[in-house]
């Protein structure tokens, strides 16, 4: 069959997949948001659905005041004898560690940590042994992948962490699983850095620490010598292998679609892509189409890619309560869930500050949107933000300024913040209807007050891109509420339309 990529949409990158009674399972990084790591489920690798986050306590998980594109790093999702373990890094505070669980949907454990350094921790179950692998740098400070054996019940190194491989010599060697296939150890890594020269490469061996032998064909899957004529989908690299149950193999990996041909700028995050895996006759694979990934790709899968877009409301559907996420060690007292609505507590902490502003984001997996809210209540300033982080983000928002209220579009962009309209109500206005109109070039931002529906601007997508901003994150689209005074904001009747075009 044809898939179309990729195949979860929006801010979901360094995916890492494993199978599990039939299912398969995916989890992506999450940075400084929490809940973190968000877990898909699919039962046939190409439609799949949010079932859990597997970082939900602080006791987990260190967030607070971390850097934006700081905190959670890159996970490995392994399963193994009946338990799911999740292997990650935050950054932030340099520490690698995992939780495990034996019910996905459930709560996680707390961390064990493992004493090795470098980021991109991966896990292999082989046999009576579990090996530790992970980015690092070796004696001469010189990039390498780091392996170790440890002691899965207390995470304690039972080896020294030895560097088993230097990579093909690309910047930036990173995102490593070890495999155990057949009569081979492959050691499958990300190389080029995660923007428009990244590349997925591997080696083998017959042993689990090498020597490995590289594959003379490296990179294995990349899209980097593709113009944005030939296609807009860059960035392919940082990958896992997945078998499926009739012996086919695929590698999921991450990738992003650039905003136009000669737009080279990409807001909507790292998103996760399939591409099949070729075995040869002498035990090396390529993979992708001749080495690429296409936005549609033949796979030996039968079935039917659902094509229905995510649309985000306040219905009370299990979905919609697990995309929500909240910026670091947010402030769960403050967030009120109401029938059809979403109650918000402003603080003084503005979308500003690298810290826990009210805020409750769902990430942009499309480039063409339509959404509309209502807000009221008495919050100081209350209403939707197109965020990449603290320095980029667009915000439409229903003030207050004594007895008057208006409507105020506010772009910030880096060293430059501007309030690029503001319409006053009339005196009575009590609740107001905001819509914001996306395409991959821009959002335009409109108000419908007692007057009518009145246009208060629009502003260039490229502005909240991964290559203005920098980091690793994607645009989320928040509800937001800032009272220092903590009062409260009220937003109802929200749809979000998400319209795949490219
Ligand atoms: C991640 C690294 C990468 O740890 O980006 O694309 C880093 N690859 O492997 C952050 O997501």
């Amino acid at each position: 069959m044809k898939i179309q990529n990729p195949i979860i949409r929006g801010f979901y990158p360094d995916p890492s997949i494993c199978q599990a009674e039939g299912k398969y399972y995916i989890a992506c990084s999450s940075f400084q948001y929490l809940p973190g790591v968000p877990i898909f489920e699919s039962e046939d690798l190409v439609n799949w659905k949010q079932v859990a986050n597997a970082l939900t306590r602080t006791t987990q998980v260190e967030l607070h005041k971390v850097p934006s594109s700081g905190g959670v790093f890159a996970p490995t999702l392994r399963y193994h004898e009946g338990t799911f373990y999740m292997v990650t890094n935050n950054n932030t505070f340099g520490k690698n560690f995992y939780i495990s669980t034996t019910d996905i949907r459930g709560e996680w454990s707390d961390p064990i940590f493992v004493d090795q350094e470098g980021i991109d921790p991966s896990l292999l179950f082989d046999g009576e042994k579990v090996y530790f692998t992970s980015n690092g740098t070796d004696e001469a400070g010189k990039g390498c992948i780091l392996q170790c054996e440890i002691d899965i019940k207390t995470g304690r190194k039972l080896t020294e962490s030895i560097p088993v491989w230097h990579g093909s010599g690309g910047r930036y060697l990173e995102s490593p699983h070890l495999y155990h296939i057949g009569e081979w150890y492959y050691l499958m890594a990300a190389e080029g850095g995660t923007e428009y020269g990244h590349m997925i490469t591997y080696a083998r061996s017959q042993s689990p620490f090498g020597p490995f032998e590289e594959y003379t064909h490296n990179p294995a899957l990349t899209n980097r010598n593709l113009g944005g004529n030939e296609s807009r989908i860059q960035g392919i690299g940082h990958g896992d292998l997945i078998c499926d149950r009739q012996g086919n193999y695929y590698i999921v990996c991450l990738g992003f679609r650039q905003s136009g041909q000669w737009q080279p700028y990409h807001h909507l995050g790292r998103e996760v892509f399939l591409a099949p895996v070729f075995w040869q006759q002498d035990g090396w694979f390529t993979a992708g189409d001749h080495g690429v990934v296409t936005e549609w790709m033949e796979v030996p899968l039968n079935g039917k890619q659902d094509t229905d877009v995510y649309n985000v409301s306040f219905q009370a559907s299990e979905e919609n309560k697990l995309r929500w996420s909240y910026l670091r060690d947010y402030h769960k007292e403050n967030y009120e869930f109401v029938e059809n609505g979403l109650r918000l507590r402003g603080t003084g902490i503005s979308l500003n500050q690298v810290d826990s502003p009210t805020f409750a984001g769902v990430r942009q997996s499309e480039f063409d949107t339509h959404l509309v809210v209502t807000v009221s209540g008495d919050a100081q300033e209350a209403g939707v933000t197109f965020y990449m982080d603290e320095d980029q983000h667009y915000d439409l928002a229903l003030i207050r300024a004594g007895q008057k209220r208006k409507v105020m579009l506010r772009l910030r962009t880096g060293d430059a913040e501007a309030v690029v309209k503001c319409i006053e109500c009339d005196q009575d206005c009590g609740k107001v209807r905001l819509e914001v109109i996306s395409t991959a070039e821009k959002y335009e931002f409109y108000c419908q007050t007692d007057r009518g529906r009145e246009f208060l601007g629009s502003a260039r997508t490229k502005y909240l891109s991964s290559e203005v901003a920098g980091g690793f994150t994607g645009v989320l689209m928040g509800l937001y509420a800032v009272d220092e005074e903590n009062k409260w904001a009220e937003f109802h009747d929200l749809n979000w339309e998400q319209k795949i075009s490219l």
